[in-house]
């Protein structure tokens, strides 16, 4: 059978484009970006176009405003305690409570380690209150970390209202925009965002390569200290093969970002309304127009949401309860404590994630085989409605 994959804000395929982009770079063209002779020099050549793609894509002014890094957690990490570093007066973190663990959790962390991190809350559909981000922010605030949009639910925070907001209060602004590049058009030219993160594995580049993107003349100091790669704001040999391929992703997805919000957002809609059909227990979480085009977070309550996805296992559908990296935790999520979704719903919660690669059919399929199992379930609930 074969899989009916809409799981992809945890993990994208490999386009088999980028696939051929990077094989070479394997066996035949090896070299070290950084060496000397011709056989490196190629490499670092092609590195640059890299750089180039991922700095088309995001709309940065100039390539050399890319950071390669290993991940998006490391790009998130850089990101903030790069700023904290080079601002070593500030003691002030803003983020918000339904921030990824990447960054919620190096807040907390450095919370117990001198700072003093605010975090805003979001209301019942995961929006921000933008009069509270401008009323927290203060001469100490070294950083506002606020994520593009959310992995969870898809929404999308008005990230240029928000940009305008930090820079108006003299403060520096990150964006973790890891589900957003790719899915959504974004552009540095015409916001005041000073650092911002993405991952590779999520626009279909493989796992463990990622960047970070830091505007020109943005105070930073190195996350990760050692030789003089990446103009010496990250030291390591560079993962050749995978930032080729991150490259030729972002090429990939600039010229499907169209296809990405007409057609996949079309088979998202229909698999959602569809879906919330199955009847007056069904609810969406999350802002029904500021959401990812890919995205629909949808609470069946009642229901154990492990226990739907097991049974949809049945089917070779996998889709998740929430993020990949939290997943078998028996607590309902921190987004949707967050936004107040009441716990009978919150744990029966589902993350369907899509991509160009779906098909109506798998979308017809899901529809087909899932209201029946929320139907078995209700039967046999422990909440007490059946
Ligand atoms: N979210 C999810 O299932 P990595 O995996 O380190 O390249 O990226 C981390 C990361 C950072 N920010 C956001 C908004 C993310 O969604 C992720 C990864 C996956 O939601 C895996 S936990």
């Amino acid at each position: 059978m074969k899989e009916i994959y809409l799981d992809n804000n945890a993990t994208t395929m490999v386009a088999a484009e980028v696939f051929e982009e990077m094989r070479p770079y394997f066996c035949e063209l090896y070299g070290n970006p950084s060496s000397m002779h011709y056989f490196g020099g190629q490499v670092g050549k092609k590195l640059d176009e890299a750089r180039e793609r991922v700095a088309s894509l995001i709309g940065a002014a100039d390539p050399s405003e890319i950071i390669f890094t290993s991940c998006g957690s490391e790009s998130d990490n850089a990101a903030i305690m790069g700023v904290l570093k080079a601002n070593p007066n500030k003691r002030h973190i803003v983020t918000t409570k339904v921030e990824h663990p990447a960054v919620r959790n190096l807040c907390k962390h450095l919370s117990k380690n001198g700072y003093f991190v605010t975090e805003l809350g979001v209301d019942k559909e995961g929006m921000l209150n933008l009069d509270q981000l401008r009323d927290v922010i203060t001469e100490d605030t070294a950083v506002v970390s606020i994520m593009y949009a959310n992995n969870e639910t898809g929404v999308i925070f008005p990230i240029d209202e928000i940009a305008a907001i930090v820079k108006e209060k003299g403060s520096v602004f990150h964006t973790d925009a890891v589900q957003a590049v790719g899915k959504i058009p974004v552009d540095m030219k015409s916001a005041n965002i000073d650092l911002l993160s993405l991952s590779g594995h999520k626009l279909h580049a493989p796992k463990g390569v990622a960047a970070l993107y830091v505007k020109k003349g943005t105070k930073y100091s190195p996350f990760i200290i050692g030789g003089h790669q990446e103009h010496s704001r990250r030291g390591g040999t560079e993962n050749v093969p995978s930032i080729i391929g991150l490259g030729k992703a972002c090429e990939l997805a600039g010229a499907g970002i169209e296809h990405e919000n007409t057609v996949v957002k079309g088979l998202r809609d229909k698999l959602e309304t569809e879906l919330l059909k199955a009847g007056p227990d069904a609810h969406l979480n999350g802002h029904k127009i500021h959401r990812l085009p890919n995205t629909t977070n949808i609470s069946f309550e009642f229901v154990e949401g492990e226990a739907i996805l097991l049974l949809l296992n049945d089917f070779a559908v996998c889709a998740s309860s929430g993020s990949a990296c939290t997943s078998g935790s028996l607590e309902p999520s921190h987004v949707m404590r967050a936004m107040g979704v009441p716990f009978t719903m919150a744990h029966g919660s589902i993350r369907f994630s899509l991509s160009r690669y779906n098909t109506e059919a798998d979308i017809d399929t899901v529809i087909e085989k899932l209201p029946p199992i929320i139907t078995r379930l209700r039967e046999i609930s422990p909440f007490g409605r059946g």
